[in-house]
């Protein structure tokens, strides 16, 4: 007898979702996504070390190095938080 008792099934971010996330996290609705506003998004995906994601996403998001990531910067933050696979069940 096989009973399916997943009544928490991780759940793979969308980048619809993770899109979503990130522009939440813009916090003073400047439409640029400062580090620590990044590390927020991070910490509401559950890493473990959202200062670091947050660093390398800025890094590689960050195309005129101002320090901030911008709508159209926006894309390669999403990419880089959906090549981690976080899930609603998994932290790492
Ligand atoms: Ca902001
Ligand atoms: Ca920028």
């Amino acid at each position: 007898m096989t009973i399916k008792s997943c009544p928490v099934q991780p759940q793979a971010w969308s980048k619809q979702q993770l899109r979503k996330l990130f522009l939440d996290c813009d916090g003073d609705g400047d439409g640029l996504l400062t580090k620590e506003e990044i590390k927020k998004a991070f910490r509401n995906l559950g890493a473990v070390i959202p200062g670091y994601r947050a660093w390398e996403g800025l890094k590689r998001a960050d195309a005129n190095k101002d320090g901030c990531v911008s709508h159209d910067e926006l894309d390669a933050l999403i990419d880089y938080a959906d090549k981690l696979q976080y899930t609603s069940g998994t932290n790492y």
